[in-house]
């Protein structure tokens, strides 16, 4: 395989041939990948901000804002325009160059839609990119979004179509197909991927890495995230991945989408540096960054700062942003 050609038909065994290699081979050859697409040192940084929070009628079993899993998580309304635009304004100050705003809605109503068009102008008037996660979308809606200048849109199918049924019930495994189509065909730039630790099979992992490297074109940024487990939800107790199994998906993911963004996403709080290290040798190279995800904790900032200064990483600035004063 070159280290520029692009794949779309990917079958389950090759996939399976990757995740079987010696450690060191596999680490080596998705490192050899990636230094072919990036600059190895670079890790782009994005910030999560829930602007609406809890109270979801939808029953995703590791969910923390699910109306139907008691995890005592405080609901609150839609956050106002000043608010959002103060905590994008404070990512920025820290180094972020993406603002991620997430809504634990099933799918947003038009009105809703607005609301959130009126928060993306703002972000962007601040030269940041602006991403969303807001569930379904019709391509009406993704239009609405595109037009108002939405840079991504993040869209996770979460884990393989065969265990999909055991985690989520209230949307399908094609619905989430559906969204993504919709937002690419309105011309915004996709951000899928999925959770790793919600009790799945390895054949799970292979065949999620699957759909996402076969769709017609890559997820420009795909998150690897590990499961938080949440007291209350269904999955709290599930297994948890064997970390070395995490290293190998991340590689993985980076050779069958050799220009996207593999983001080390939720999780990391329960990861050592030295697992952190090894994601970012086997292709990671995004984070979220900030001290919470949407409603759980994220490592702090200065924590952050210390990895980066240990293995020598410097934040992505963009090209366009000549203001960034990158901190990290
Ligand atoms: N409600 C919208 C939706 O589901 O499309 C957007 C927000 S939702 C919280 C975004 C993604 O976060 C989910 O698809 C899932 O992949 C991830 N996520 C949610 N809770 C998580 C948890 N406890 N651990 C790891 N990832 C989680
Ligand atoms: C993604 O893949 N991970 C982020 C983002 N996309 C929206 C969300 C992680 C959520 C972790 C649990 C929480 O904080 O509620
Ligand atoms: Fe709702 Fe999204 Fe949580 Fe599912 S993941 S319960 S859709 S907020």
């Amino acid at each position: 395989m070159s280290a520029t050609s692009l794949r779309h038909d990917w079958t389950l065994s090759e996939i399976q041939s990757l995740y079987d290699l010696p450690f060191n081979d596999l680490l080596f050859q998705a490192q050899t990948i990636h230094r072919a697409h990036f600059d190895p040192n670079e890790v782009q940084i994005s910030t999560l901000l829930s602007i609406k929070t809890g109270a979801c009628p939808e029953d995703c079993g590791y969910c923390s804002q699910s109306a139907r899993h008691q995890t005592g998580l405080e609901r609150e309304k839609l956050m106002s325009l000043p608010d959002v635009v103060a905590a994008a304004q404070a990512a920025k100050d820290q180094g972020s160059t993406r603002f991620c705003m997430g809504a634990a809605w099933r799918n947003p109503t038009d009105k809703n839609l607005d609301q959130v068009i009126d928060m993306i102008q703002a972000v962007r008037d601040l030269g940041m990119e602006t991403c969303v996660t807001l569930g379904m979308l019709s391509a009406e809606q993704s239009e609405r979004l595109s037009t108002a200048g939405l840079d991504y849109y993040n869209h996770n199918l979460d884990t393989s179509r065969e265990f999909y049924g055991q985690v989520i019930s209230t949307r399908t495994f094609d619905d989430r197909l559906d969204t993504l189509q919709h937002v690419r065909d309105a011309g915004i730039k996709v951000c899928s991927g999925g959770i790793l630790g919600l009790g799945e099979q390895p054949r799970d992992r292979a065949r999620l890495l699957q759909e996402l490297a076969n769709l017609p074109d890559h997820p420009e940024s795909v998150p690897i995230n590990q499961l938080v487990p949440v007291a209350g939800t269904p999955l709290y107790e599930a297994d948890k991945v064997d970390s070395l199994d995490f290293v190998r998906t991340i590689a993985v993911a980076r050779m069958l989408m050799p220009r996207s963004y593999v983001r080390l996403s939720a999780g990391r709080t329960e990861m050592s540096d030295e697992m952190q290290a090894l994601c970012f040798m086997a292709g990671a190279n995004s984070i979220f960054y900030g001290e919470r995800l949407l409603t759980t904790d994220n490592p702090v900032a200065d924590q952050d700062q210390e990895l980066f200064d240990r293995l020598g990483l410097h934040p992505q600035v963009r090209p366009t942003d000549v203001s960034a004063t990158a901190t990290l």
